[in-house]
């Protein structure tokens, strides 16, 4: 059974891939961990020049969202929407960079899968608010990050608001998310956190989505 939207989702949502990871690490006992911690999404974001394609990437995606259907959370693609379909994945996530949303929402017109976009500007947001498919918006970077290679400059805690208010849909905060300074995103109206290091390069995974759901 595939897991149906609800912004409750957004609240507490891991991102990674292996290249994310500190070598000691795999993904799928990570990934485990965090479900047993408490997440509420995963998204598959395999990018980058050490990303796996393939084969690989399709072996170790039937993994996780084995983890991600057993715990009863959405397994989401980012950016892969071959992958998405193949796999019947819960939901696929692109960002303004990507296939062109248009495109992702009629290849899958006929799938219930949720569909969310980035979106880091007004005008973006005023452009998905269009798009009855797309369930949610992913905004950011809030804070500096050094997960993503292109990522726009920082738009602040202030930024966010700017978007959530102008969003008709729910806002999940992506970027430079830590322990220090998650509780600065209460007050924001965004439905919850998505972050990659904060739990990816944690030693204490429990105490880091525990964080993110004490203001979610
Ligand atoms: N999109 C905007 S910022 C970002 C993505 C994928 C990277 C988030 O990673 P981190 O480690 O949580 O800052
Ligand atoms: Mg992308």
């Amino acid at each position: 059974m595939s897991v149906t939207f609800e912004p409750g989702l957004l609240n507490a949502y891991f991102v990674a891939g292996t290249q994310d990871l500190a070598g000691m690490r795999d993904l799928p006992s990570l990934l485990d961990e965090a479900i047993e911690a408490g997440i509420t999404a995963f998204q598959f974001r395999e990018k980058g020049p050490k990303a796996l394609t393939g084969v690989a990437k399709r072996e170790l995606a039937v993994i996780l969202q084995k983890r991600c259907l057993k715990a009863n959370i959405p397994f989401i693609i980012d950016d892969d929407l071959d992958l998405a379909l193949e796999l019947n994945s819960d939901g696929i996530h692109v960002g303004q960079k990507d296939d062109k949303i248009e495109t992702v929402v009629e290849r899958i017109s006929v799938r219930k899968m949720f569909v969310g976009l980035s979106a880091n500007t007004v005008e973006q947001v005023n452009a998905a608010n269009q798009l009855d498919r797309v369930a949610y918006i992913g905004s950011g970077p809030i804070f500096p990050t050094q997960s993503k290679a292109d990522a726009d400059p920082a738009i602040g805690v202030a930024g966010l608001t700017t978007l959530v208010e102008a969003s008709d849909k729910p806002v999940v905060a992506i970027g430079g998310i830590t322990e220090n300074n998650v509780a600065q995103l209460r007050g924001s109206g965004a439905a919850g956190a998505a972050v990659i290091s904060m739990i990816s390069k944690s030693d204490h995974v429990d105490e880091a989505v525990a964080a993110i759901k004490e203001v979610f």
